[in-house]
């Protein structure tokens, strides 16, 4: 029998017992048997004889200790174990590996053809037998030797040698003068096409910036490059931080499991995140992009020059290069709808993550497979807990902290202690109890209630904190609530507190607090926790006029839309109970007029319009239920859809009609196109010739979020011309995979009783590649996310589509599978019998002889 994998403890860190002064690394690059040879100074740290290194998969062929051949050693199927060794050596390890074999992509595998690397967390020890843990810090040389066919031979840090080997064959030499953890080794080689640009960095130096794409797509690198030149400018004068290499490379790959990695002077990226022209990618993916290119970039800082003790702190990088590459996204366009976006990804998936079997402190305390935890709570709920200090600092005193962070630990492998002392210390800001934030498992609810003393004129807000049950932590947390107050007329009323002014942002340290203010002329409407500013439920009882008000009135855009979706999710709870007891419901009358009057003003940000015009997604309805009436939720959903779409048809086609874009990238393109495929999707729900024409033309659009709007609108309402509409689709993009995803997740996310058959079938379409983790996402991972009705279908066949799946991508990709067997994750929020059918497929997991460590810890989790 396997032995069960065994968990690691952050209680148990011990620092490592040999240091290493340099690495050189040589690589001989064949499919199926590569060369590498790995030469080190070691040095024992406290008298150590023996050393204990990292390896997986690797053939060991040579190991040499001072030159001479040593054969103290043993080893196990993840450890070499080197024996009577003196206090300092040079080590010299050969071993071969097979990249074109290797399909987890971790490690050194062929991605298409192109030699690729992947090692955070734990890849490196599938390449050479190496100390692979993030506080081993050390200086690399390598040298890449390959056929002439693969043009480019690609490490960290500068380009030192090249040239020609006898047997005709060619290499190349790199040297990264920065000490670097070995997560963040890469080595690239391929035929590519290359986008070359400058950056001319604040001190003056130039910088060069090389875009590796696969042949044929240099069409579709400016954006990403652009997106580098403006994350570079914005890191210089936001936080003062400027590049330090002379040259940035960036590679697009299509086999990858995640959407990028920040490997110093060498980024690897998903093609997804790179690869957009306006025929190919909609302004999402643009969006997205942008983003993900900051968020690498910024690890340069954030990650790479200070980086992690041990992977237990992955938040130390994680989280706060999430909070920059938000705040990167937030000041070059609108921050309203950046918070809509982090607060929709916290709320969907995050809160669900807590509620789960799999919930963990943004710092975990224990792991079994690493790879787990690069979750939603350790990257945003790291990221609400950085902009939590930063509300508290102020935006001084923050980056007073990350300078004083910097100076302290350039070049150090540091706890997320470490970095929580420095705000604490640059700032003088006491941090003690907020870093229980670090410990807390699970979303605190704050409950509230208040009163208005209409002699006294006072306002009082009364809010408890209360813990998840999950949670190991009882003390109260330290929590940022930041409230308005609006009269009558909408006007934020001035908070005043003991006879002063106090700013928006209030501190709740104690279990129970009453906030009190004075002055206050009427009844106001409060907003509270504005911005989410804490990752916490809000409690309160509101009614629907005061939400109405809130959305008219509140002076931030965040706040309007949350109070749409908190009037939709009340108007949801609602028609639940009616229609439990045979009623039928209809989306009150209040709400509708609210939303013509929206319609009708179209004033303010177009792009928010769209976003308030937009139901909460079937998750954050979800959430709102002990038990998930999958059924009745469906229906309700349908039929406010319906609801909207009858009463305001004449509205949406105004607005349809006045949504004027002339194929502009500027926020106006952005938002003229939102709001013209929100008012498609509603209008595609009213029986009328006028608008399947509509579709149809807009479908023929060279804009690709223009035509994917028309595509989902058809599917979504299933009309007749939708079969027609996706059969063009796929003939005209068959020979773009990136654009092909975006048809197989409409094929996926109908809602049609033959979905899963279509599926089934869908595997053999010639773009469907079970290997390739963007295929698998988009068609299987948006059907299990963005398809209840079918998923969740009773006759639990949605459920075995996805264990069918899971159980083959085990063998090929643990990864991968671990990704995707999340909606299993929260069975136990469903009715009895679909509990029933989700844990057969678990079980099935459980009972396969070669189970993953990646899903052995999760099946293991939702099962007990
Ligand atoms: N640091 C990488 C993620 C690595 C995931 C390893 N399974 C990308 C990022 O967060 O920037
Ligand atoms: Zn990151």
């Amino acid at each position: 029998m396997q032995e069960k994998p065994q968990a690691k403890y952050l209680k148990d860190y011990q620092p490592p017992s040999h240091q290493i002064s340099h690495l050189d690394l040589s690589f001989d690059l064949k499919p199926t048997a590569t060369s590498v040879i790995s030469k080190a100074h070691y040095i024992a740290q406290s008298g150590e004889t023996e050393l204990s290194l990292n390896g997986v998969e690797l053939k060991l062929v040579k190991l040499l200790v001072n030159g001479v051949a040593h054969t103290d050693f043993e080893q196990s199927a993840t450890l070499l174990v080197l024996r009577a060794l003196p206090s300092a050596f040079d080590l010299e390890i050969h071993t071969e590996i097979s990249p074109s074999t290797n399909t987890s992509l971790e490690g050194l595998y062929q991605s298409a053809g192109a030699y690729c690397t992947q090692c955070e967390a734990e890849g490196f020890r599938k390449i050479t037998y190496f100390l692979d843990r993030p506080d081993v810090l050390t200086t690399y040389d390598v040298t890449i030797f390959g056929d002439k066919s693969i043009p480019y031979l690609l490490s960290n840090g500068n380009k030192v040698d090249e040239g020609t080997t006898e047997d005709g064959r060619h290499f190349a030499k790199w040297q990264d003068p920065f000490k670097k953890p070995s997560y963040l080794f890469a080595l690239v080689a391929g035929d590519f096409d290359v986008l070359k640009d400058e950056f001319i960095t604040c001190s003056g130096r130039s910088v060069e910036l090389a875009l590796f794409v696969d042949k044929g797509n240099l069409n579709k690198a400016p954006h990403a490059m652009e997106s580098l030149k403006r994350a570079m400018a914005w890191d210089e004068s936001r936080f003062d931080l400027e590049y330090d290499l002379d040259i940035y490379m960036v590679v697009a790959v299509d086999f990858f499991n995640m959407g990028a990695m920040e490997n110093k002077g060498l980024n690897v990226f998903n093609s997804a995140c790179v690869l957009a022209n306006q025929q190919t990618a909609t302004d999402r993916d643009y969006h997205t992009i942008e983003s993900i290119v900051g968020h690498e970039y910024f690890h340069n800082w954030t990650g790479n020059r200070v980086t992690c003790r041990d992977w237990f702190q992955l938040s130390l990088k994680e989280g706060l290069t999430v909070f920059r590459d938000q705040e990167f996204s937030s000041d070059l366009g609108s921050r309203g709808l950046n918070r809509i976006d982090a607060v929709m990804a916290m709320r969907a998936h995050q809160f669900a993550e807590d509620a789960g079997p799999m919930a963990h402190p943004i710092r975990p305390q224990q792991v079994i497979e690493m790879n787990n935890f690069y979750t939603v709570t350790v990257y945003n709920k790291g990221a609400e807990v950085i902009r939590m200090m930063h509300s508290l600092l102020g935006e001084q005193g923050f980056q007073k902290g990350m300078k004083l962070y910097f100076d302290r630990h350039d070049g150090q492998a540091v706890t997320c202690d470490d970095f929580v002392s420095a705000m604490q210390d640059a700032s003088g800001v006491e941090l003690q109890q907020f870093k229980l934030w670090y410990e807390q498992i699970g979303t605190p609810t704050l409950n509230v209630t208040t009163h208005y003393d209409d002699h006294a004129k006072i306002f009082s807000v009364n809010v408890s904190q209360h813990h998840a049950q999950n949670d190991p932590v009882s003390d109260p947390l330290h929590i940022p609530f930041a409230i308005e107050l609006l009269d009558d007329a909408g006007e934020a009323i001035p908070l005043i507190c003991n006879g002063h002014e106090v700013a928006k942002t209030l501190s709740l340290t104690t279990d129970t607090h009453q906030f009190v203010f004075e002055n206050v002329e009427s009844k106001p409407v409060p907003v509270l926790l504005e911005d989410f500013s804490a990752p916490c439920i809000v409690k309160y009882d509101y009614h629907l006029d005061q939400l109405l008000h809130i959305i008219k009135y509140a002076s931030s855009d965040y706040a309007r839309w949350e109070a749409m979706q908190q009037a939709f999710l009340l108007e949801v709870c609602t028609a639940v109970e009616q229609l439990n007891v045979g009623n039928t419901y209809s989306l009150h009358s209040t709400l509708i007029n609210t939303l013509q009057e929206l319609l009708n003003q179209r004033k303010g940000d177009v792009a928010l319009l769209a976003e308030l015009l937009t139901l909460p997604n079937f998750d954050a309805l979800a959430a709102m239920f002990e038990v998930v009436p999958v059924d009745v939720l469906v229906k309700v959903t349908h039929n406010f859809k319906q609801d909207i779409a009858n009463h305001l048809v004449d509205e949406l086609k105004a607005a349809f009609c006045a949504s004027k874009e002339h194929g502009q990238l500027s926020h106006d393109g952005v938002s003229a196109r939102a709001m013209k495929n929100i008012c498609l999707y509603y209008l595609a729900l009213v029986s009328d010739p006028e608008i399947q024409d509509w579709i149809c033309a807009q479908s023929d659009s060279e804009n690709m979020t223009l035509k994917l709007g028309a595509l989902k609108a058809a599917t979504s309402a299933q009309l007749d011309c939708s079969h027609k509409l996706m059969d063009k689709f796929d003939a005209e993009w068959r020979h773009d995979l990136l654009v092909m995803d975006k048809w197989f997740s409409l094929q996926a996310t109908t809602d049609n009783e033959n979905t899963i058959d279509t599926l089934y079938k869908l595997y053999e379409h010639p773009c469907f590649d079970k290997s390739n983790p963007n295929r698998v996402r988009a068609l299987i991972g948006s059907f299990a996310r963005n398809n209840p009705a079918q998923f969740h279908r009773e006759d639990g066949a949605g459920y075995r589509l996805l264990g069918d799946l899971l159980i083959e991508l085990n063998a090929i990709n643990p990864q991968n599978a671990s990704r995707m067997v999340t909606p299993f994750m929260s069975w136990r929020k469903f009715d009895g019998r679909r509990q029933e059918a989700m844990k057969v497929q678990l079980q099935r997991l459980a009972d396969l002889p070669n189970l993953s460590d990646d899903l052995y810890e999760k099946v293991e989790k939702a099962l007990s």
